[in-house]
């Protein structure tokens, strides 16, 4: 065992603040000898070494004489605790006052106050749990929504580390099969040896960590949310929309043409998804005010970051050149972007309890049309045809429409259907819930299309050295002790005090 392990560790398990209760946890060797000099059980006949495991026992933490507080006293012994070491739990009363009491308590009887994460870490290094149910214990203290929690969830349940063991397996059979063509290089022996099939399992393989990346991109809008930027020319009334979002008056909304000279966001939470809402400065032709233009500049930022554009219209007017220059400024953006196919362009007609005049021409039509030619992903998919009736109209107003919107944020994004959707897709075998776990079933995947570089007769060394490299990647999902500290220290320090 690490020789950082010989120590124990104390911290406040709960936040910070006024609550009913509040839990002070300790957990190392001198747990118990700690707890023993600064608990005293009410029922004067109990001795705390002696008590058994997972047991709970009401009493008071004294400091010599004087009582600190009336509390109740878990103890789990090793191994069977949450960092396999000597754990007590004192649940005490919410207090801050009386929370840093009981820790000064516990160090000044030779505990060490712990780092952020440190008893997963324990938990981690004495071979309780794997790194990937480490890094959702983190993840799902964390979730903002009901989604996110149940993906988390899958590897807290070992579902991670039950699929990565399944591939690696499979990885492992192939070496030891090759393998004995390296050992005995006779001619009979490699002639049994089916490469055909072999091929083919490795391609079963790959194929497994190609619908574990593909599915890791459906579920990161629900991870890591979508990023919305409203644009659109002055008073169209992108901030209006911005407020009916989020249910209050967050921005200033007037009927002075430039009301907005900022970007302001705000995330909201739409078919359980994480959506932070932006809302730019109007975009016009011919501005000179110095800060109107700063603002006009943040709003191309926030479509640079945008992964969908909601390009806002007055439909109670025709097209003006305002309209042409918002278009030129979205586009101009996706250009230098190279394209990033994650931004989604949907444009919305507002203000449709008016008497809608932007039909009366086919300016609109033009416009949107071609900027879906040039290359542009819009949503929906518009056409000739049906353009007036497909494209998204709304009212801040009445709020008609404003619903639909919401969806076709959210649906624009091809998010993966869980079990909150009414259908849902085929969750794969494998999931991975993290860009660092994704990156790494991408170097296992480059490890395993190498060998078809290879002849498996005549090179079979070298296919088996990059099967070998393959499996040490995909070890790294659920990490091993050998890991080394600045990685652990990346993933423990995301942690809170105290888990
Ligand atoms: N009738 C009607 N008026 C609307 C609607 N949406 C916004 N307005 C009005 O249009 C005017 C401009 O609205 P804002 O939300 O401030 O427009 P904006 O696009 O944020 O304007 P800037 O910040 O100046 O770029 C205000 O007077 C709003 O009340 C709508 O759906 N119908
Ligand atoms: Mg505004």
């Amino acid at each position: 065992m690490d020789t950082q392990l010989n120590d124990t560790i104390v911290a406040i398990s709960t936040p910070v603040g006024y609550s009913g209760l509040g839990i002070v946890r300790l957990s190392g060797k001198d747990a118990i000898k700690i707890a023993e000099k600064i608990f005293q059980p009410k029922n004067k006949s109990k001795i705390v070494s002696q008590l058994k495991t997972f047991t709970t026992h009401l009493g008071y933490i004294v400091d010599e004489e004087k009582i600190v507080d009336e509390v109740l006293m878990t103890i789990m012994r090793q191994p069977h605790s949450y960092t396999c070491e000597d754990v007590i739990e004192f649940s005490c009363h919410g207090g801050p006052v009386v929370l840093q009491q009981v820790v000064e308590l516990c160090v000044k009887h030779g505990a060490r106050i712990a780092e952020p994460g440190e008893f997963t870490k324990r938990a981690f290094l004495n071979g309780r749990i794997d790194l990937s149910y480490a890094e959702s214990v983190c993840d799902i203290i964390y979730s903002k929504t009901k989604l996110q929690n149940q993906l988390y969830i899958n590897s807290l349940l070992g579902k991670t580390k039950h699929s990565i063991e399944q591939l690696v397996n499979q990885i492992k059979d192939v070496i030891a099969e090759l393998e004995v063509s390296i050992d005995y290089p006779d001619e009979d022996d490699v002639k049994t040896i089916n490469f055909d099939y072999v091929k083919e399992k490795i391609c079963n393989v790959i194929k497994n960590i190609d619908s574990a990346i593909e599915y890791s991109e459906k579920i990161s809008p629900i991870l890591y949310g979508i990023n919305v930027a409203i644009v659109g020319k002055v008073n169209v009334g992108k901030s209006s929309l911005l407020n009916i979002l989020l249910d209050y008056d967050r921005a200033i909304v007037s009927d002075i043409p430039g009301t907005t000279r900022d970007t302001l966001s705000e995330t909201i939470i739409i078919k359980d998804v994480p959506i932070r809402i932006v809302d730019t400065a109007g975009i016009r032709t011919h501005s000179q005010d110095v800060i109107e233009n700063i603002g006009i500049e943040r709003t191309k930022n926030a479509v640079k970051e945008a992964n969908v554009v909601i390009l806002m219209f007055d439909a109670s007017t025709n097209i003006t050149t305002d309209d042409y220059t918002v278009v030129d400024t979205i586009s101009a953006v996706e250009n230098v972007e190279n394209q990033n196919h994650y931004k989604t362009i949907i444009p919305v007609l507002n203000k449709i309890d008016k008497e809608i005049k932007i039909f009366d021409t086919n300016d609109l039509e033009n416009l949107i049309l071609n900027l879906q030619k040039s290359g542009s992903k819009l949503y929906p998919q518009l056409n000739q045809k049906n353009f007036n009736k497909q494209v998204l109209k709304i009212s801040c107003v009445t709020k008609e429409g404003v619903e639909k919107l919401e969806n076709a944020i959210v649906d624009s994004q091809n998010v993966a259907k869980t079990q909150y959707f009414s259908t849902q897709d085929a969750q794969p075998e494998l999931i991975v819930t993290n860009l660092r776990q994704k990156e790494v079933l991408k170097k296992a995947k480059t490890e395993l299309e190498y060998i078809h570089k290879f002849n498996f007769i005549k090179q079979t060394e070298l296919v088996c050295e990059h099967l070998r490299y393959a499996v040490k990647e995909l070890q790294k999902i659920v990490g091993s002790k050998d890991l080394t500290e600045d990685v652990l220290d990346i993933i423990f320090s995301r942690f809170c005090v105290g888990k």
